[in-house]
């Protein structure tokens, strides 16, 4: 290889490397942090940028909690009334698509009354 174009054919490596993992990869985002998806967590995902890619971790005792993904009405009157995905693994793993609002809640009786509910825009 010449001399001259070394170094730009380096850079255009190094730019497809990083670039592919930022889009494969995403930033994990433990929700609720240290608290997990616990009551109260509502507000937790306020102010934080949250991108289309990146994936929710949803952290809880199964035994006292679920997680669903619900439209905006329910997400409002912490009813499911709508066809809705439940998950109860402990440890849910959600990747954003890209565009528009999400909206997960607990189903538990009370439970989204008492703060465990979060919206977010990727
Ligand atoms: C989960 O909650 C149940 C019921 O309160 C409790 O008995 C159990 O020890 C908890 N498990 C963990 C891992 O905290
Ligand atoms: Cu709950």
């Amino acid at each position: 290889m010449a001399r001259g174009t070394m170094v730009p054919t380096l850079l255009v490596l190094l730019l497809a490397v990083c670039c592919a993992t930022t889009v494969v990869h995403g930033k994990e985002w433990t929700v609720g942090d240290n608290k997990g998806w616990s009551f109260g967590v509502s507000g937790w995902e306020s102010g934080k940028h949250i991108q289309s890619g990146d994936v929710l971790v949803f952290k809880y005792n199964l035994s006292m909690h679920n997680m669903v993904q619900v439209g905006e009405e329910d997400y409002n009157s912490c009813i499911v009334s709508s066809p809705s995905r439940t998950y109860t693994s402990g440890n849910d793993h959600i990747q954003l698509a890209r565009g528009g609002k999400v909206f997960f809640i607990c189903n538990l009786p009370g439970h989204c009354q008492q703060g465990m509910k979060i919206a977010i825009t990727a």
